[in-house]
């Protein structure tokens, strides 16, 4: 089974509230296609511009309050809907992709997943479903609600489903050694480890970290994970097949 992330920034513009990159999103279900059902998949997408905005102006990283218990409920329900136009997508592809509504399988402390039901995920994926996993709002132990990003949910489940591999699909070419999008000279790193250290400021809003929340997440993963382009049509058909494209961690 390989688990792959439609980064937030390549799904949609995270600056443009409500944007969604259909022609994108067209091009990985057809990559995909390419080698499904012979390979599994699961899928995780991020937030874009449904989810990172609201949860900025909703403030549900400083946890529960009475203020923005409605906030809380019309993040989900942007998450949602973004998680539609996908699905639909994947099913007009052909591919049986299936909604799993993270909030209502995982609670979550200091951002972490601290409490998950998967039994779900992995009977799905042996019938051949592709389970469709999303950044969320979340019950948190510590701060009432909180924001899941669709990179905890990746390092979580990696350590219980034990996949082939993951792929974090970016809108550049891979971890570069500073923000590619601020500096010109950055430079693109083709291996990482746990000695790796970078400076990496946000380009777009992004209230779950970014670049650097995602590296440390992919640390913990105990497969080969890699990070590529995911909107140059072949990069994920390359890293599938296991050949060299963008940055690796073995
Ligand atoms: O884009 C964040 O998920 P991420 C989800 O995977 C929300 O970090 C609701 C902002």
């Amino acid at each position: 089974m390989i688990i792959v992330k439609l980064g937030g920034s390549i799904i949609s513009d995270k600056n443009k509230p409500f944007s969604f990159n259909e022609s994108v999103v067209k091009q990985i279900a057809e990559e995909i296609a390419a080698f499904y059902p012979a390979k599994k998949f699961l899928l995780v997408h991020g937030g874009g511009s449904f989810g990172h905005p609201l949860a900025k102006k909703y403030k549900i990283r400083e946890g529960l309050k009475k203020e923005n218990m409605s906030g809380v409920s019309k993040i989900h329900q942007a998450m949602l809907e973004l998680n539609k136009k996908i699905i639909e997508i994947f099913l007009d592809t052909g591919l049986p992709a299936f909604s799993i509504s993270s909030s209502s399988i995982f609670i979550i402390k200091n951002g972490q997943i601290v409490d998950g039901w998967t039994r779900v995920i992995e009977e799905s994926i042996a019938r051949d479903f592709i389970p469709v996993l999303f950044g969320d709002v979340a019950i948190a132990k510590d701060k009432g609600i909180d924001i899941l990003s669709g990179d905890q949910i990746i390092s979580y489940l990696a350590g219980k489903l034990k996949p082939e591999k993951v792929i974090f699909l970016m809108d550049v070419d891979g971890i570069y050694d500073k923000n590619p999008k601020i500096h010109e000279d950055a430079r693109l790193i083709e291996e990482i480890n746990e000695k790796i250290s970078l400076r990496q400021e946000a380009a777009g809003i992004d209230v779950t970290g970014g670049v650097r929340n995602k590296i440390d997440e992919a640390l913990k993963i105990p497969c080969p994970v890699y990070f590529i382009n995911g909107m140059v049509r072949g990069n994920l058909t390359k890293a599938i097949k296991g050949e060299r494209v963008g940055t690796r961690k073995l």
